[in-house]
């Protein structure tokens, strides 16, 4: 009886080499300059989870060569010769107690630095690091509402947040069970439908990080993407100081009329004013409401929980972090009122605004234009 044939052929040659370049191809997705890569980790809380994991890794990695390696020494060592049977052997006391041990240590080393790391990071803020800045993060099909509780700001999709003070965050969801992820700033933690889950984190440096729901929440899921934007505590206060000073007046005909446009067809669902005094437990409120409306009728009900847009001029995406616009750019906050589908699928707008779900209320191109024009010009009146 042969075993082993003695070469390899060479389609085994080919597949094996085949699949070695291939498995290297998975490792480009390592490079800590990518915007949503763990390994360019910007923040003590994912350095340390990030460590951890380097420390397991290495320990697979001794594990995988040692036992491969015997592996394959063997395979040659006591490979077929002669017809001789080879001698028969049952049970080994000495090497079973061996491959006991080393595993229970192996398994030690790793268990003492994960507990360790769970318990330092489950119990919230250290005290010595100073008063946090307390964020609630709420998950919706499909975008991210933000808010601030000591600052009474309400945001949506882009959280701003200053560098060297960590942020205490409270995650809740408005439906189905999202999850909470900035890859460089901090491990994700799901957000549960009556349900609190905490976590705290810290940017070293200012930037802007990548944020993503992490779990799977409805055809959009994909598309349901946040920003971090870290800022020094000055540019950070001065954002503070913006979301809660008024707008800027609409000057030309086109913001104006374009004002016209927003409260008549889109101020049911959004909010633009966290600035006026007593806004943020009126908009908590009618957040509520808007959300049980569309309980009420989830086929058809014309309102729905949607993005606070308060000084929607400052921010830099829509679609919750899908396409970025500006000022000089704003093709694509146009496309996103004329067919917000056309950029994301599934989303809540297209499917209850009567702008699109009437043929009577449709905007036209000129009202698109304006509204979109009197969205750019929403910027703190400060200068
Ligand atoms: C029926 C409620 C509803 C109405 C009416 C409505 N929207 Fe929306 N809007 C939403 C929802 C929900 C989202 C979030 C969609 C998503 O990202 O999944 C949204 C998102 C947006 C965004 C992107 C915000 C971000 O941070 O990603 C903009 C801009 C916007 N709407 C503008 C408008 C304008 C302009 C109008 C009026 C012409 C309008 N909306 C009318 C519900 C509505
Ligand atoms: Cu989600």
């Amino acid at each position: 009886m042969k075993i082993f044939a003695g070469k390899l052929s060479a389609n085994t040659v080919i597949s094996i080499t085949l699949l070695s370049i291939t498995s290297l191809l998975f490792l480009v997705g390592c490079n800590p300059e990518d915007p949503q890569s763990t390994f360019g980790d910007k923040g003590p809380i994912a350095k340390q989870q990030k460590d951890l994991f380097i420390l397991i890794f290495w320990v697979a990695a001794f594990v995988f060569i040692a036992v491969e390696g015997v592996l394959i020494f063997l395979l040659f060592k006591y490979r077929y010769k002669d017809d001789k049977l080879p001698y028969q052997s049952h049970g080994n006391t000495k090497l079973e107690v061996i491959w006991t041990i080393i595993p229970a240590i192996i398994l030690a080393v790793i268990a003492v630095p994960t507990i360790q790391v769970i318990w330092d990071q489950q119990n919230g803020v250290p005290d010595d690091m100073g008063e946090p800045l307390r964020v609630e993060a709420i998950g919706h099909q499909w975008w991210f509402e933000f808010r601030y509780p000591d600052l009474e700001i309400v945001t949506a999709n882009e959280l701003h947040i200053p560098t060297d003070r960590p942020v205490s965050i409270k995650l809740g969801s408005n439906d189905v069970i999202h999850s909470f992820w900035i890859p460089k700033l901090a491990g994700k933690l799901d957000m549960i439908p009556l349900n609190e889950n905490y976590m705290w984190l810290m940017a070293d440096e200012p930037g802007m990080y990548y944020g993503q729901c992490a779990e799977f929440c409805g055809v959009a899921h994909a598309l349901m993407r946040f920003r971090a934007i870290a800022e020094t505590e000055e540019d950070f206060d001065k954002w503070v100081d913006g979301m809660r000073t008024e707008p800027k007046p609409p000057i030309t005909d086109s913001e104006k009329n374009g004002m016209q446009v927003f409260m008549g067809k889109c101020s049911m669902c959004h909010t633009k004013d966290s600035y006026s005094s007593g806004s943020y437990a009126r908009e908590i409120k009618t957040q509520k409401s808007r959300w049980e409306i569309w309980l009420n009728d989830t086929e058809n009900a014309p309102q729905v929980s949607a993005p606070n847009l308060t000084h929607f001029g400052l921010r830099n995406t829509i679609g919750a972090g899908i396409k970025e616009f500006s000022k000089e750019n704003p093709e694509n906050l146009i496309n996103w009122i004329k067919d917000p589908s056309s950029i994301k699928i599934g989303n809540r707008m297209h499917k209850h605004a009567s702008i699109y779900t009437n043929e009577e209320n449709k905007l036209s191109a000129k009202e698109i234009q304006d509204v979109s024009n009197y969205l750019l010009s929403l910027k703190p009146n400060m200068e």
